[in-house]
């Protein structure tokens, strides 16, 4: 098949090169937009490096079965091309590629800013009066790589200062938050939110409330991280648009109080940047890189939660259903006029199914879809293709069998990803409910990081799982 396709691409190049055929391709090229959405750490990075290693490297020894354009021979090459957007930084999609391909393999660094990817797909279309007129089309797939942490700044667009501070008061006072954070809200009970503040201790106080956040994140494994640029702060570091804290004891306060403030009293000024920060940096942000979507993969680590607790399970679904609320798929609200109108295919996606044995992966599946089913039931998606899927974008473990207690049990060999060491191990079952509290108590759900076994060639096709379903879901209508 390769050589069938390199020959078609030589047909092409030199009709591109003879000009001939050029406004043909030109009117039938098609473009999709793809929205990679995540919380930090899901597996987004890992899965554009593999999406788009797949789709350069098809044919090199691992079929893409369930993606029909290959299946069907109509696949003819990938490359990548310059991206729309000039001003922000390339997908370092060698650098990914480079760190699999190091003597001891390592995954590609959390992402830290925002980057963009173009591939131009070329396929011969099934429809015979294209095949006529071209004999080939191209589709260009956009893609957009950015931290999850400021994935979670979304909602905030809904919220005003005041209803942000009930909403974060309401999270700081329950468990699990409120055993960290009862120090720091007895600072601001006894703060008067009409005196005037100095910038120095506005910030030692947003300080504070980033040291909580991120204790939150590594101590307790929590989803819910909010405002997602207080712990990446990425070109804003040390600015005062990142140093406000939210206000919990607003009952205190008459409207007038509150509308009369002067300008330098704590409470305006944590109001001002709190808009600030809306509006300059979160709203600008999603208004740039966030339209147009056509297509959307919602990636979700449900394996991480289950290891770390109730409350980590717990938070993970309540982050996903606030995104999911964001996109605001269907109905009219604010947010849609930023988003949302064109998306017509969404996939979700639970992430790094190569952690469980393959007799798992449907309950991977159902775990997924009724962590998003409440969110689902409230949003309507009027004409919104939908799919839930297990996969592994980078698949690091081999499945074998073992024998214990007299009976064959399946399970998974790999490399630790804390000590290099390869291990056997049946890491457990994966509920196909919502976790019960007993769940945790009698389950020990092993959850150990794995790296892939051996340095990757660049040009190899990355091993994965289901990532062909994936292709046919979100590309295979537009590659007919
Ligand atoms: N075994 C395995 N681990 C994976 C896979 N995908 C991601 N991981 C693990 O999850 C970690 C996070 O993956 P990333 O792709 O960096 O996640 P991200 O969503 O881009 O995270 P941020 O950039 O922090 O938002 C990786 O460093 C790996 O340890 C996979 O397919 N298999
Ligand atoms: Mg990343």
């Amino acid at each position: 098949m390769a050589i069938i396709n390199r020959k078609k691409l030589s047909t092409w190049k030199q009709k591109i090169q003879s000009g001939a055929g050029d406004l043909l391709n030109r009117s039938l090229d098609q473009h999709v937009n793809l929205a990679v959405t995540g919380l930090s750490q899901s597996g987004k990075t890992a899965f554009i490096t593999s999406l788009v290693n797949q789709l350069i490297n098809e044919g090199h020894g691992k079929p893409l079965s369930f993606f029909n354009a290959v299946h069907e021979g109509r696949y003819i090459a990938a490359k990548r091309v310059p991206q729309p957007n000039l001003q922000i930084s390339r997908f370092d999609y060698d650098a990914g590629m480079a760190k699999l391909g190091e003597q001891e393999p390592n995954w590609p660094e959390p992402t830290r800013s925002i980057s963009q990817i173009r591939l131009a797909i070329r396929y011969t279309p099934q429809d015979s009066l294209l095949k006529y007129a071209s004999q080939m089309s191209t589709l260009y797939l956009d893609i957009t790589d950015y931290p999850g942490e400021w994935l979670l700044d979304l909602p905030m667009l809904n919220q005003s200062y005041q209803q942000w501070s009930k909403y974060m008061t309401q999270l700081l006072t329950s468990q699990p938050r409120a055993g960290l954070a009862s120090e720091f809200l007895q600072k601001l009970e006894q703060l008067d939110p009409l005196a005037v503040i100095s910038e120095t201790k506005l910030k030692e106080l947003a300080d504070d409330y980033t040291q909580l956040l991120l204790n939150f994140r590594h101590d307790l494994g929590l989803s819910v991280i909010q405002p997602g640029r207080f712990i990446l702060p990425g070109e804003h570091e040390g600015a005062p648009v990142l140093q406000f804290v939210p206000f919990p004891c607003f009952e205190h306060l008459t409207a007038a109080d509150y509308a009369n403030a002067d300008e330098q009293s704590f409470i305006a000024m944590c109001q001002a940047r709190y808009q600030e920060y809306r509006e300059a940096i979160v709203r600008k942000f999603y208004k740039q890189h966030f339209v147009n979507f056509d297509r959307q993969i919602i990636l979700a680590d449900c394996l991480t939660p289950l290891h770390s607790g109730p409350a980590a399970f717990n938070d993970l679904q309540h982050a996903i259903a606030l995104i999911m609320e964001s996109f605001s798929y269907g109905k009219s609200n604010v947010l849609r006029r930023l988003f949302a109108p064109k998306i017509d295919r969404i996939l979700f996606a639970a992430t790094k199914a190569d952690h469980v044995t393959s007799d798992q992966h449907q309950n991977m599946t159902t775990l997924l879809e009724q962590v998003i089913i409440k969110a689902k039931k409230l949003l309507t998606f009027d004409g919104i293709k939908m799919k839930t899927l297990s996969i592994a974008s980078i698949q690091c473990t081999e499945q074998g069998k073992s024998e214990y207690q007299g009976k064959k049990l399946s399970v998974l060999k790999g490399k630790r990803l804390d000590n290099n060491q390869i291990i056997t191990l049946f890491p457990g079952s994966v509920p196909a409910k919502l976790p019960q509290p007993s769940f945790f108590s009698q389950n020990k759900f092993d959850y150990i990081q794995f790296k892939p076994m051996n340095a990757i060639d660049e040009h190899q096709a990355l091993d994965h799982i289901r990532l062909d379903q994936v292709l046919q879901f979100l590309l295979g209508d537009k590659l007919k």
